[in-house]
C-alpha cells in the first residue's frame, strides 16, 4: 500500500496512527508532500486524488481519499473487529462520530488554530481575534457534548480506543499546543482524553514536532 501524507495535518496524523496501531507499516510506503512547494499540484497525483489533498491511499488499483474512509478500510482490510467493530449499530455509532467531527468539533479546533498556530507557522499574518472568538464559542458548544459522553467511559465507544478516537481526536497536538487557545481547562474530561490518546504507542509515533521546533 501506498500513503500520500503531510506534516502537521491532523487528517494525515490519524491514518498513520492506524497504520501503526494495525500493524501495517512495514507493508506500506508513505509518501510525504510538502504542501508549501506545491508538491501535491502535480498532473500524476490529480489522476490520484482529483481534489489534489492527502492523505490518500493507493492499494493496488484501489485509490481512496478521505481520511476517515481510508482509516475503516484499512481497519477492515486487516480484521480489526476490536478496533473498527463491523456490527451495523456500531458502525452507526461510529459514523454519528466520524460526521460530527468533521461538521462540528474538529473544525472549532481547526478555526481557532488555523489562527493560533498555523498562521504563524506558515507565515499567513496575524490572528484575528474575531475568528478565534467565534470558534471558542463553537468548541464550547460541541465539547460540552463530548464532555459528557465521556462522563462514564475512557474512549468513544467505551474502555477500549477505537477508530472513533483516532478521527476525532485527530486535533489532539494542535488543541493541547499552550498558544493554542482551545479552551480545553473548561472540559477535564475531553482534556483527560486527549492526554490519554497521545499515551497510545501508534498516537504517539505519530507526534508532530511542535510548530516552533518544525519552523527551525
Ligand atoms: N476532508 C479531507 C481533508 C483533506 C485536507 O484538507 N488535506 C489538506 C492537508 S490537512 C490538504 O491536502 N491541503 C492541500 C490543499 O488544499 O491544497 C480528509 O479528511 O482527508
Amino acid at each position: 500500500m501506498k500513503l500520500y501524507v503531510t506534516d502537521l495535518s491532523p487528517n494525515s496524523r490519524r491514518v498513520l496512527a492506524v497504520m501503526h496501531q494495525l500493524g501495517l507499516a512495514g507493508e506500506t510506503e508513505v509518501q510525504k508532500f510538502n504542501l508549501v512547494e506545491g508538491q501535491h499540484r502535480s498532473e500524476d497525483f490529480r489522476e490520484i486524488n482529483p481534489n489534489m489533498k492527502v492523505p490518500v491511499l493507493v492499494d493496488g488499483d484501489f485509490k481512496l481519499w478521505e481520511a476517515n474512509p481510508i482509516m475503516i478500510y484499512m481497519s477492515d482490510r486487516q480484521g480489526a473487529e476490536e478496533f473498527c467493530p463491523s456490527d451495523s449499530a456500531t458502525r452507526i455509532e461510529i459514523l454519528r462520530w466520524i460526521s460530527w467531527e468533521v461538521q462540528h468539533f474538529n473544525r472549532a479546533i481547526g478555526d481557532i488554530t488555523w489562527e493560533t498556530v498555523a498562521k504563524q507557522f506558515f507565515n499567513m499574518g496575524e490572528p484575528d481575534a474575531e475568528k478565534i472568538k467565534a470558534g471558542q464559542e463553537n468548541f464550547r458548544r460541541f465539547a460540552a457534548v463530548l464532555e459528557e459522553h465521556l462522563a462514564d467511559r475512557d474512549f468513544i465507544l467505551g474502555d477500549k480506543p477505537t477508530v472513533a478516537d483516532f478521527a476525532v481526536g485527530s486535533h489532539s497536538a494542535l488543541a493541547l499546543y499552550p498558544q493554542s487557545q482551545v479552551p480545553l481547562l473548561e472540559f477535564p474530561k475531553v482534556l483527560a482524553w486527549f492526554q490519554r490518546l497521545e499515551t497510545l504507542p501508534a498516537w504517539a509515533k505519530t507526534a508532530p514536532q511542535a510548530p516552533a521546533e518544525a519552523a527551525e
